[in-house]
């Protein structure tokens, strides 16, 4: 499964959105990601945009999303590959399975994720 939420979605809902569902209204930052999710963040600590994923999948490319993570929190029963270039190429960084939420400004990689992939 993929969700992509905006941030903006919680305090200031579109019009005609009002009613539906959301991940959490009270939740922020880094709780916004459920468990059994990997969920890659905009912005450091788990804020802005985020995409979450609960399934083994690769993502040879971001889209929209390339170059743009900023922090990562895999919280999900699969490894986690990501690659600072577009299909599963150039530098890797691997995420434990239910590891610790990473802000990427301290690998130093800001911004600099463009693929990746969950895995048993
Ligand atoms: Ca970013």
């Amino acid at each position: 499964m993929t969700l992509s939420v905006p941030a903006s979605s919680a305090a200031t809902p579109s019009p005609g959105l009002e009613n539906q569902p959301r991940v959490s209204v009270s939740a922020d930052g880094w709780d916004r990601c459920p468990h059994g999710n990997l969920c890659l963040f905009d912005l450091p600590n788990g804020e802005g945009d985020f995409l979450a994923y609960s399934s083994a999948t690769g993502v040879p490319a971001l889209g929209a999303w390339d170059n743009r993570i900023s922090s990562v929190w895999n919280r999900s029963p699969y490894y986690a590959d990501t690659f600072r270039n577009p299909d599963f190429q150039g530098e890797m960084t691997s995420w434990d399975r239910y590891g610790m939420p990473v802000n990427l400004s301290i690998p130093g990689s800001d911004n600099s994720i463009s693929s990746f992939q969950l895995r048993l």
